[in-house]
């Protein structure tokens, strides 16, 4: 019997006899659970808690070392954080893989069930939030002192089901049980204000709010590779000042009772679904308020207290990266806090603040550039409102300004120009799209400061991307590289020679092809669709959106349906088209594509003269998890979004490095991909940014080119007739108007080049000597691609702090 807690340290990893004790141990006494009652979230939970246990001190040492060695602390501020799962990555992290299998095993648990059943975290949308996540990672990694500063929304993003082909929404409940890697703060709490009105007297500013919330934080621990060093992600939850009131209670109006909670608490409870559209404006702008103002409070409490009394040396100690303008409102609300509450006057306050700032632009497209109107800022922060007029008139002195920039424009408050003004760098995502950002958004802004913009294009973490989620590929590549390469990815490099060796390229192949086989495995088992893990696995998965241009995808895969059935006796490449993804649940253009990617689909998937040739398959609710089961499985990666409007994307970079060949155009990292894995290495195809700007404005027509592409035109008129829908022939009556009349994204202009290059696609599969050998050039030429190197590239060139690693 078990009676003395059993803590595991780093230090001195634990044998597998000292592992199993500590489950045991937390099964017993901080579960509560009997073993022989224990269900698999009771297992689950206890291995959480002995693997967090070692996390523990070399978080303390980190916390203890940048305090005592004043590091300049990196403060990252985000509404979306995509984590998923933790606890595979935290055991990966400590190097224990083989050995939590084994005692986990010994107990009878299923290991892979075991991981599963921990629900993936999805406080994000997409691409900005997955990057911050694999942000945290690298910082811990190369050890940077480093806080993620964000919001822990109760539902995070909705659950994706089909119902008859359409989506539908879930609540998504992340939290129903225990999380176990958090740690809730109770005494680091903030009063939060909205609303009110400012006073003045003695020339001083007295903003008076009517409404205050509180925010508390909760702590999770973000270890980084092998454990030598640990940040902290906090989390801020909302909270009523007063629970519940007790009078009305007593009068048994209950629901008036509990209003004041219901209220407040609302600010953290929902992720917004959208990235693309602005709605539902004031709680979203409380949202980014109330983690912004908390997170500053937070930073200036810590600096107060640790580093000095004297604000002006906030710059020395403090970077604070804004991801996108979500927390733009940083700018203001610390000029706030310096003027209002230490004294210092508007002009340095102004300096101080944007000496401190840094932000970074995820998206060039004009719908998702945040604005708000003058009446909501002034009603929801009146004080704020105040700082920002004083700030635009400020920089308009500094500068001599044109009238073509302005922060507050015919009503508005725009949010790109105060976080551009307000930073000291500004960054964009790839080398296409920090190019576009200086010649379209920011022009005049660049014009007036051209030293602010830099570029860092993206990167993922490859403990994720590759080592835990490709096993197959990682036992290779620990044969023959050692295992350096998960901190330093530019080893891959070495494999480059290998390509040329046939045995080499067997066992690639042989990796990928079980990773096909276990993806086979989990289509089987949670849809019951059998695809032949020998066909090409072609994958497109990410946000449905138009610019992404799922549509080029599906109606490129009617148009090869049309010719397999023209001529089924010819010796057709087999292909599954995998689609994954989720769309803003009031974007309706985005949800009938969803419909038609599936009534194509079943159209195609009940032809039997398919069979062999051509499958569709959708899984529902794609998310984290679900994408480290597809990565690994992908032979062919579709990034082909209009020229110009991806500003980098970071799957293209996840499964070029799990050895698919991208088939894309010349759009966002894209471009950096195909200068890396090399021209033969990759299928470019379409118009580029400039042709796209340059045929917009020569007037573009989409009826010419459909007339002179008779594929494109059959599939149009098959899908205007009804044959993928014959329950409702005019169901798609408006997305054939659009394609046909204005065709914004130009899937029309871009088809003839995408049909080409997928027959290239289909002669280039049938020599798998070749194909393989650019799978595995793919692979040794992405190490760039690690977020390791972004990161890097931010502490030097934006936040001027030293990784220690
Ligand atoms: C905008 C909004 C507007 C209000 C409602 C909620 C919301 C949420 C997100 C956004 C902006 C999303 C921008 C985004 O995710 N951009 C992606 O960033 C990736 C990381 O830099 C990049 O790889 C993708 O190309 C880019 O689309």
């Amino acid at each position: 019997m078990l009676t003395e807690p059993l803590i595991l340290h780093p230090e001195s990893l634990p044998d597998a006899e000292a592992l199993r004790r500590a489950i045991e141990y937390h099964l017993r006494y901080t579960t509560g659970k009997n073993p022989k009652a224990a269900k698999l979230t009771d297992w689950r939970m206890a291995v959480t808690r002995a693997i967090r246990d070692l996390v523990i001190a070399p978080w303390f040492e980190t916390t203890e070392r940048v305090r005592a060695e004043r590091h300049k602390r990196v403060c990252y501020l985000s509404m979306e954080f995509l984590i998923g799962r933790l606890l595979e990555d935290a055991i990966a992290n400590l190097g224990l893989d083989e050995m939590v299998r084994k005692v986990v095993e010994d107990f009878d648990v299923d290991y892979t069930a075991l991981l599963t059943d921990e629900p993936d975290a999805a406080l994000g949308n997409g691409g900005l939030g997955r990057l911050a996540a694999c942000f945290l990672d690298s910082m811990s990694t190369v050890g940077l002192a480093a806080h993620g500063y964000g919001i822990r929304y109760n539902h995070g993003l909705f659950r994706q089901s089909f119902e008859n082909g359409w989506q539908t929404e879930d609540a998504e409940d992340w939290l129903r049980q225990v999380h176990p890697w958090e740690f809730e703060r109770p005494e680091t709490q903030y009063r939060i204000s909205f609303g009110g009105e400012v006073r003045q007297h003695d020339g001083h500013h007295q903003w008076r709010p009517d409404e205050t919330v509180l925010a508390v934080g909760y702590d999770t621990p973000v270890p980084g590779w092998r454990g030598r060093w640990a940040n902290t992600l906090r989390l801020w939850s909302a909270k009523a000042e007063r629970e519940f009131d007790l009078e009305p209670f007593n009068r048994g109006d209950y629901m008036a009772a509990a209003a004041p909670s219901v209220l407040a608490e609302t600010i953290s409870r929902v992720l917004y679904p959208d990235d693309t559209t602005e709605q539902g404006k004031a709680l979203r702008l409380k949202q980014e308020y109330f983690f912004t103002a908390a997170s500053l409070a937070d930073i200036l409490r810590r600096f107060l207290t640790h580093h000095d009394t004297d604000v002006t040396k906030l710059p020395q100690f403090i970077a604070i990266q804004l991801n996108d303008t979500h927390p733009a409102i940083a700018f203001p609300e610390l000029i706030r806090l310096l003027v209002d509450v230490h004294q210092q006057p508007f002009a340095e306050a102004f300096e101080t603040a944007r000496s401190c700032l840094h932000y970074t632009n995820h998206t060039l497209l004009p719908e998702a550039l945040e604005r708000w109107s003058v009446g909501l800022m002034g009603r929801v922060l009146p004080r704020h409102m105040e700082l920002i007029d004083q700030i635009d008139s400020h920089h308009a002195n500094l500068v001599k300004r044109s009238a073509g920039v302005k922060i507050v424009d015919h009503g508005e408050v725009h949010m790109g120009p105060l976080a551009f003004i307000g930073a000291r760098r500004v960054n964009g995502v790839s080398a296409l799209h920090t190019n576009l950002m200086k010649q379209t958004v920011f022009k005049e802004l660049n014009a007036l400061h051209p030293d602010r913009i830099v570029n860092q294009t993206n990167g993922v973490t490859p403990r994720r991307w590759i080592y835990n989620c490709n096993p197959a590929l990682r036992a290779l590549l620990n044969e023959h590289l050692g295992d350096d390469w998960v901190t330093d990815l530019d080893r891959l490099q070495d494999l480059a020679p290998l390509a040329d060796d046939a045995s080499f390229r067997q066992s690639f192949a042989a990796a990928k092809r079980a990773n096909k086989l276990y993806l086979a495995r989990h289509l089987e088992n949670t849809m019951g669709v059998a695809v032949d893990p020998d066909a090409m696995f072609d994958i497109q998965i990410k946000r449905i959106h138009e610019y992404k241009r799922q549509l080029l995808n599906i109606l490129h895969t009617a148009a090869q349906w049309n010719a397999i059935r023209k001529e089924p006796g010819k010796d057709w490449t087999p292909r599954v088209k995998i689609f994954g993804g989720k769309a803003a649940p009031g974007y309706a253009m985005a949800k009938q594509i969803i419909k038609l990617i599936n009534d194509i689909g079943a159209t195609i998937n009940a032809d039997p003269v398919m069979e062999g040739r051509l499958q569709v398959v959708y899984p529902p609710n794609y998310n984290v998890s679900m994408a480290e089961i597809l990565i690994p499985a992908a032979d062919l990666s579709e990034q082909i979004s209009t020229a110009g409007m991806e500003a980098s994307g970071t799957g293209n970079m996840k499964l070029s490095m799990n050895g698919a060949l991208t088939v894309g155009t010349l759009d966002g990292a894209n471009i950096e991909i195909a200068e890396a894995v090399g021209a033969d290495n990759i299928f470019i195809f379409g118009m580029t940014a400039d042709q796209v700007t340059a045929t917009r404005e020569a007037g573009y027509d989409p009826a010419a080119y459909i007339a002179a592409e008779p594929r494109l035109a059959e599939v149009l008129e098959q899908i205007a007739a009804g044959t993928f829908s014959p329950d409702d022939p005019h169901r798609y009556a408006g997305l054939v108007d659009m394609l046909r009349g204005s065709d914004w994204f130009m899937v029309a202009a871009d088809f003839s080049a995408y049909w080409d290059v997928q027959q290239r696609i289909d002669e280039s599969w049938r020599d798998r000597e070749a194909w393989m050998r650019s799978a595995v050039l793919n692979t040794a030429h992405m190490g760039w691609f690690s977020s390791d190197r972004t990161i890097r590239g931010y502490a030097r060139d934006i936040w001027e702090a030293q990784p220690k690693f």
